[in-house]
């Protein structure tokens, strides 16, 4: 029987570096609580993304979550964000009860639009959410100026951006706090776990304690906190694939180069643009259908292609501004532009593993669904 192909699939190191980075967990019997391996990670990771603070963390959302709750603001200020992403950018606004102001997207790169932020900004305006969407870079000079001028902070999702660089800079590195998520599905994994990254020092502790019940030490409580710390197998697990995410993301670049190579030419099929100045990390490969000249929906086509074993996914559909669990709230909004992307948008299997036939088959399996309409 063919084997199916998922969106995406974790890549996991050999077996034996695996346990062999564990083994000492077996004497040691230190699991969690900022362990040896927590603590090493942390250090490796802060030179590989060239940031100057670096706080690991369970998962990526507690990682948007605390580093919002870190900067304080009062209840019910608002933050300008985008609705085309995951779930977990709007719930971690709206669980620091915070009032999530949804601004439209670029049809170029499907990152914020930084020339719609200033007519959003209101007295009760304190942050920008702006998420690198499938790595996509969003505009980060515009918004860094809109920052400045209006005085507020801006903490940048980018869950898919890890290894990313601009003009030769850590992608971590712009704003006051970008967030990173480590889980199963992204180019780098420790299983589950995120991490917030920074420049201001006084960040660290503030998320330490945030993370960590606010314990300073035995007896000593002083703030209130989550848990929401990084135990010792996920760390482990993060050390053995940071040894391997140069052969990772070359992998995943050579795929996305078939793709490109078979797709571009496809009349009604809209890839991403490749970003000037932009070190990608080929987290995913989303494109673009325009019903009307390619003869068939972008439902029409994942159908198709789940009919065949082939599970693409309609990341990021419906826009987290629609979810049924803010009722009408924001239906009402103009994000046209958000709106039409996620109606056309789905995201192509892409990982380390695939095979090049296989791309070249889920092509095939694109252009077929064509060829019927056509008959
Ligand atoms: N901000 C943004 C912009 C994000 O995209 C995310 C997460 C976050 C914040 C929050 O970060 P975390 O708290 O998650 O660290 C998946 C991921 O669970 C989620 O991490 C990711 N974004 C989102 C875009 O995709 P689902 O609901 O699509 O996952 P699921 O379970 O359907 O998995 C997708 C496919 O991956 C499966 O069809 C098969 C494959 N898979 C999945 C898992 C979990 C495997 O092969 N092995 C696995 O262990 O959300």
């Amino acid at each position: 029987m063919k084997e199916n192909i998922f969106v995406t699939r974790p890549s996991m190191p050999p077996w034996e570096e695996y346990t062999e980075r564990i083994k000492p967990l077996w004497d040691s019997h230190w699991l969690t609580n900022m362990g040896e391996l927590h603590n090493t990670l942390e250090q490796e990771l802060k030179e590989y993304l060239g940031v100057e603070g670096i706080s690991l963390m369970v998962n990526g959302h507690m990682s948007l979550e605390l580093a919002l709750a870190a900067m304080k603001f009062p209840q019910g200020a608002e933050v300008i964000t985008t609705p085309f992403t995951f779930i977990s950018t709007t719930h971690a606004i709206a669980r620091n009860g915070l009032e999530p102001v949804f601004c439209d997207i670029k049809s170029s790169d499907y990152t914020i639009d930084e020339d719609k932020i200033e007519s959003l900004i209101t007295e009760k305006t304190v942050a920008i959410v702006p998420v690198h969407v499938y790595g996509s870079i969003c505009n980060l000079e515009r918004i860094n100026r809109i920052a400045e001028k209006y005085e507020l902070k801006v903490i940048y999702d980018a869950a898919h951006a890890f290894g990313s660089t601009y003009k030769g800079k850590g992608i971590g590195t712009f704003g006051d706090a970008s967030v990173f998520s480590f889980h199963a599905t992204k180019v780098f994994n420790t299983i589950e776990g995120g991490a917030v990254t920074f420049r201001n020092p006084d960040l660290y502790t503030k998320l330490y304690n945030l993370k960590n019940f606010g314990i300073r030490s035995e007896e000593i409580v002083a703030e209130v906190g989550a848990n929401a710390k990084m135990n010792e197998f996920a760390a482990a697990m993060g050390l053995c694939n940071l040894m391997h995410i140069e052969e990772e993301m070359g992998k995943r670049k050579k795929l996305m180069e078939r793709y490109r190579e078979l797709l571009v030419p496809v009349k009604g099929i809209r890839l991403l643009e490749e970003q000037i100045d932009v070190k990608p990390n080929y987290a995913y490969f989303p494109i673009q259908i325009d019903e009307t000249v390619f003869g068939r929906s972008r439902d029409e086509v994942c159908d198709a292609l789940k009919q065949q074993g082939i599970f693409c996914r309609k990341y990021f559909y419906p826009l987290t501004s629609d979810q049924i669990c803010f009722g009408d709230r924001y239906r009402g909004l103009p994000l046209e532009t958000a709106r039409s992307v996620s109606k056309r948008i789905m995201v192509l299997p892409l990982y380390a593993d695939l095979q090049i036939a296989q791309v070249e088959e889920i092509v095939n399996a694109i252009l077929a669904c064509q060829c019927n309409r056509i008959k």
